[in-house]
């Protein structure tokens, strides 16, 4: 329930009231058809959601993998996100990482900060997808259910531009990703093998979530994670990959467990595709353009 404080806080904002009648966006979906809001500029009141979080005292875990020459991207990750990213909350970050002693130590604002926890650098690319989804997972149980309330795994090619506000909190978050959110089912690179335990038939699917963010309540990720998992391992022990490695997987859970938010590209987009289109009003965390000869050395 809402402090005094809180009460007096919104009283006293005198924001512009919701009129039933007028949408605030008529160019995008703001809502699935189980009723998750999508969250895009415009839709919501940053003042209104900041105020209602201010004296939350939540927690909210930010797991990041920098193995191998990905460590180069991690200082603009995190510096990016001490100006953009969930700013004035508890900010738990967990960077796991083949090398500890290259972490740079970037400046942590009040109630923010970092573990580095060691993992081995693997011999093959398709083992950091396999691994991620078990790490985290067992990061979980061992840690994060005591130590945060939300979880947002994270890639570490990334950099935040503008707002990434508490607005992004549910129980089970996925995000759209910036290349198919226009496009039909059929046409999502879901796994389409029956043999894969990620396999989605043509007829069948929401939207395509991108993996380089997902998450939610630490229970819900924890769920989430131990199914990918789980899957993972069923496809590895018959010789079989996914398409899109844990991507596909994430997708399959998140079409049969109901993302309760979602958010829109805005929150993840690609440098890569250059310029915004009309219905992307802010750039706020995106994939930056990497040279993927150079980086991926195994
Ligand atoms: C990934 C693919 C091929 C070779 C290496 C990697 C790799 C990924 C790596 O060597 N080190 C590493 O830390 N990663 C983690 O996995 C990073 O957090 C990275 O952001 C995430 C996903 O890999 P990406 O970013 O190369 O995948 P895309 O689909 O975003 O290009
Ligand atoms: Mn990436």
């Amino acid at each position: 329930p809402a402090t005094p404080q809180e009460v007096l806080q919104l009283r006293r904002a005198n924001y512009e009231q919701p009129r039933a009648l007028i949408p605030p966006r008529n160019d995008v979906l703001t809502v699935t058809p189980w009723l998750a809001p999508i969250v895009w500029e415009g839709t919501f009141d940053p003042d209104m959601i900041d105020s209602m979080y201010k004296s939350s005292n939540i927690t909210i875990a930010t797991t990041v993998f920098a193995v191998g020459k990905y460590i180069q991207f991690l200082r603009d990750f995190l510096e990016t996100a001490e100006k953009y990213y969930l700013s004035g909350l508890r900010v738990h970050y967990y960077v796991f990482t083949d090398q500890p002693q290259e972490v740079p130590r970037v400046e942590l604002a009040v109630g923010r900060n970092i573990s580095i926890i060691q993992v081995p650098k693997y011999s093959r690319w398709q083992e950091i997808s396999l691994r991620r989804m078990e790490i985290i997972q067992r990061t979980i149980e061992e840690r994060i259910h005591i130590e945060a309330d939300y979880i947002f795994c994270m890639d570490v090619d990334m950099k935040f531009h503008s707002r990434w506000g508490p607005e992004t909190l549910g129980t089970l978050v996925g995000v759209l990703h910036p290349w198919y959110y226009e496009f039909t089912r059929d046409q999502f690179t879901y796994e389409r093998r029956p043999e894969s335990a990620a396999y989605i038939p043509m007829e069948e699917g929401d939207f395509y979530y991108m993996a380089a963010v997902f998450g939610g309540s630490v229970k819900e990720v924890h769920a989430l994670t131990k199914k990918c998992h789980e899957h993972l391992e069923v496809d590895k022990s018959k010789d079989l990959e996914a398409i899109w490695q844990e991507e596909s997987h994430l997708n399959w859970y998140l079409l049969y467990n109901k993302p309760t938010k979602v958010l829109s590209p805005e929150y993840l987009w690609d440098d890569q595709k250059g310029g915004l289109p009309k219905d992307i009003k802010v750039k706020r965390f995106s994939a930056v353009i990497k040279n993927k000869w150079e980086v991926r050395d195994n």
